[in-house]
């Protein structure tokens, strides 16, 4: 209940002390649907900080030998079952359980699955199971609630614990954006950049300062950045010899970084240092919104897209020589058929082409057909980057490319970039959330 009434309070001060958004969507087109503002998610209170749903308190416990398994009925009236074999295989005694680790101790090897209980006794707000060998297991009413088998409370822990509530954006996305500085030095800020980051798939942050190491601050405030052959950041510029087409002055087509990465960054952040004098315009589009676009349009192409594996290949020198080779799927969906990942870069899609001869020209044709739909006005958000912007976005979700820029001599344009992956960044989030707003 305790947890409940700080949760409570906490959530009122934070709608008191609203930070400063600034709303700067700069878009040079506009349509009247599909519109994202920066969302302040302590507004709501979202299934993930539900603080209606008090701590349940149990009315009886039932043991079931025939189903292997305990009834929980709870004063609401509802009951949940769980399994003999996953109470014994989630034991929280110190024998079975490293509390320090938060990690199981049971090995496989050591659980009888056809296990059942002597005892099951009901004291408070704890379950107590006495196992055939006399091993004591209690489990918590709460860690109980939270574990429950039923789809919806799956559902709902699931939606907590990945955030996968994505927002689907046009031309009309008014870009989410927040101070540099403030996201560095508050917690709440922090929280809501990566909220928005997730859900949006882009944030802008204002005001850092137009000089190298920025961005590894960002990487330091989320854990670490992805290293990779292009270095733990790297520097956007004109150069002699150009390592990668990003490294030159001529226009960048929509694509995802990284595609010749088996596991391509999860996120990117980019830091515009220096603008270009003339050009260097940004244009970004929500990938998972065309794909979805593309599927009611052309389901063939859509088949093809997310079917056929796509040869990659970067080769070079950075600070070491690299030749890396992937294979991906342009658009990647999870087992439910949700579009969960873009991987699409052309200047290093491999001309090795591991298809039978007879696909190739449906495969290009779907994948020009995608293309395409993503160049549509209504699709695409476009505007100039200023010294001092970060763009921070979901490289997975996001496609992003710029225009050609006049290289100017004395004034030459520079960005400097770094990757992170969405692990160390939801963890972030996780971790501030349970500071914040003390969910479990
Ligand atoms: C890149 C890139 C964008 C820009 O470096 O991969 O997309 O505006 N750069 O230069
Ligand atoms: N760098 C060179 O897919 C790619 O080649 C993107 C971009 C790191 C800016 C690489
Ligand atoms: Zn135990
Ligand atoms: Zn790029």
């Amino acid at each position: 209940m305790w947890h409940s009434i700080k949760k409570y309070l906490l959530n009122n001060r934070m709608n008191r002390n609203g930070i400063k958004i600034l709303l700067a969507g700069r878009n040079t087109l506009c349509h009247p649907k599909q519109v994202v503002p920066f969302q302040d998610y302590r507004q709501h209170t979202p299934a993930a900080f539900n603080i209606s749903v008090p701590i349940r308190a149990i009315q009886k416990v039932e043991a079931f030998d025939k189903q292997r398994c305990i009834t929980v009925h709870w004063e609401d009236g509802s009951h949940s079952q769980y399994p003999y074999v996953w109470l014994r295989d989630n034991c929280q005694c110190p024998q079975c359980f490293l509390s320090s680790a938060k990690a199981r101790k049971l090995s496989i090897e050591d659980l009888d699955v056809n296990i059942y209980a002597e005892k099951v006794t009901l004291t408070d707000s704890k379950i107590s199971v006495v196992w055939p060998d006399q091993h004591l297991s209690e489990f918590d009413s709460n860690w109980l609630k939270i574990r429950r088998f039923a789809q919806s409370a799956r559902k709902e822990k699931q939606e907590q614990l990945f955030l996968r509530d994505q927002q689907n954006w046009g031309s009309q996305l008014q870009i989410p954006t927040v101070n540099f500085e403030e996201v560095l030095d508050n917690d709440e800020v922090a929280y809501q950049w990566l909220r928005n980051l997730r859900q949006t798939g882009i944030v802008r942050l204002k005001h850092a300062p137009a000089e190298k190491g920025q961005v590894a601050k960002l990487g330091k405030r989320i854990g670490y950045l992805r290293l990779t052959f292009y270095g733990l950041t790297w520097q956007v510029e004109d150069k002699i010899d150009a390592s990668n087409v990003a490294y030159t002055s001529g226009k960048l087509s929509f694509h995802t970084d990284y595609s010749a990465l088996q596991h391509p960054p999860g996120l990117q952040l980019l830091h515009c240092i220096k603008p270009a004098d003339v050009g260097g315009e940004t244009i970004i589009v929500d990938g998972f919104h065309v794909a979805n676009q593309l599927r009611q349009v052309n389901p063939e192409a859509f088949r093809l897209l997310t079917s056929v594996l796509v040869d990659y290949t970067d080769m070079g020198v950075d600070s070491y020589d690299f030749s890396l080779q992937s294979k991906q799927r342009i658009i990647d969906l999870d087992h439910n058929g949700k579009v969960v990942q873009i991987n699409f870069n052309n200047a290093t899609r491999d001309s090795v082409f591991d298809i039978p001869v007879e696909l190739v020209h449906p495969f290009l044709s779907a994948l020009k057909d995608y293309v395409d739909l993503m160049y549509k006005p209504e699709n695409i958000v476009s505007f100039k980057m200023e010294a001092g912007d970060i763009l921070t976005f979901d490289n997975w979700r996001i496609l992003h490319g710029r225009r050609a820029y006049i290289s100017a001599a004395g004034s030459a344009r520079h960005l400097e970039g770094a990757y992170a992956d969405w692990d160390e960044a939801m963890s972030r989030l996780r971790c501030l959330e349970q500071a914040l707003y003390g969910n479990e």
